[in-house]
């Protein structure tokens, strides 16, 4: 993974924009986020062909957004996927078969049929399945960073949430906890200009950044559609988290480009909002930094969609879930870990109070 790589041979080619990222690194970022959009072009079409039901939400534009901040993470680390981060899925592991299994509610989906939507996660890759109430994610990524902290883990948590979130009570409480106790938590902002049909301008009047800084922790804001730069801010702030420094806000500024899910036409957004947007399309921008440095991009992408075609043939190909089995995975089967020290908890938080 991305941080302790070590340089390649064309390491003297590549700028120095971020210090971290290596030359596999950075093609590895853009090829998650070509997996990711041709991916979710897939499910639209099986969508629209009535294979995927219910109703079907991408990230078309956002890849960036997930994708580099999934890549700075390590593999005890926690991430909480919402439902524009497809990418994350990919970068811990999930395969794209097991990903249109999932949406067209197959036997070999993540929940293995039980839900035909986003909210999945592979827990053994360390994935929790998002909470469909926003932004309940932060709730349950500062209750992780909690128990990290608790057992003395060197882990952190992280957790993605929408800007029309951030208005809810929620988001205030988990903010306020999170800084109190100094928890090693990461929330990603994914500003993608609206929640639903309401543009920003309805949802706040003291920017995110700001907001952090009043709770007692640093924001930061990154252009989302640089994959290199989410990366960076992400490494960074898991850094903090690590050090036992607390939370961070990072502030993804991004651009939804479709409509909120498959069947919302966006009417109300200014086309000439959108057109200035595709100017800054994350994947062309990582492929042009790659193209120079002589990259065979077009080879990647070629290779990416045959990928994901014969993902989404050998996906057709499944069975149906067995009903027997629905209730299975609903509640814990088996033992729950230990605190690890035999600490009462609220000891711990006292120590954690006065750090
Ligand atoms: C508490 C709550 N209210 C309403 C919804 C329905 N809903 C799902 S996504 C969404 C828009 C969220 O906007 P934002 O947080 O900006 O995320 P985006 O969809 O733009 O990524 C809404 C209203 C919900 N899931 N949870
Ligand atoms: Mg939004």
């Amino acid at each position: 993974m991305a941080t302790d790589t070590k340089l390649g041979p064309d390491a003297t080619a590549i700028p120095a924009s971020t210090g971290q990222l290596n030359r596999d690194d950075r093609v590895a970022l853009l090829r998650f986020m070509l997996l990711m959009r041709a991916i979710e072009e897939r499910a639209m079409s099986l969508y629209r062909q009535g294979r995927v039901p219910g109703s079907f939400y991408d990230g078309f534009g956002q890849e960036a957004v997930s994708a580099g901040a999934a890549f700075a993470m390590g593999p005890a680390d926690r991430l909480c996927v919402l439902h524009r981060d497809l990418a994350a899925h990919l970068v811990r592991g999930v395969t794209p078969v097991r990903i249109f299994a999932q949406y067209m509610g197959r036997a070999g989906g993540v929940t293995e049929g039980r839900e035909g939507n986003v909210h999945f996660g592979d827990r053994g890759l360390g994935c929790v399945g998002m909470v469909s109430m926003l932004p309940d994610m932060m709730l349950v990524a500062a209750g992780m960073a909690m128990a990290f902290r608790m057992r003395g883990e060197a882990r952190c948590a992280l957790t993605w949430v929408g800007d029309g979130a951030t208005s809810r009570g929620d988001f205030h409480e988990a903010m306020n906890w999170s800084a109190v106790q100094r928890l090693p938590v990461i929330f990603v902002l994914e500003n993608n200009q609206y929640a639903y049909s309401t543009p920003l301008s309805l949802q706040f009047a003291v920017d995110p950044v700001e907001r952090a800084r009043t709770y007692g922790f640093p924001g930061e804001r990154v252009d989302g559609n640089d994959v290199e730069a989410v990366f960076e801010a992400t490494r960074r702030a898991r850094e903090r988290a690590l050090a036992a420094s607390g939370p961070t806000l990072i502030e993804a500024v991004t651009m939804r480009m479709h409509g909120h899910a498959a069947h919302d036409d966006m009417r109300y957004v200014p086309p000439e909002l959108l057109s200035a947007w595709r100017e800054r399309d994350p994947i062309e921008r990582q492929e042009k930094r790659l193209s120079a440095l002589g990259v065979d991009v077009e080879a990647l992408r070629a290779g990416v969609a045959r990928e994901v075609e014969q993902a989404a043939r050998e996906a057709l190909e499944m069975p149906m879930p067995d009903p027997a089995g629905a209730s299975g995975g609903v509640f814990c089967e088996g033992e729950a870990e230990p605190l690890g020290d035999g600490q009462a908890p609220w000891s711990r938080f006292a120590e954690v109070s006065d750090a």
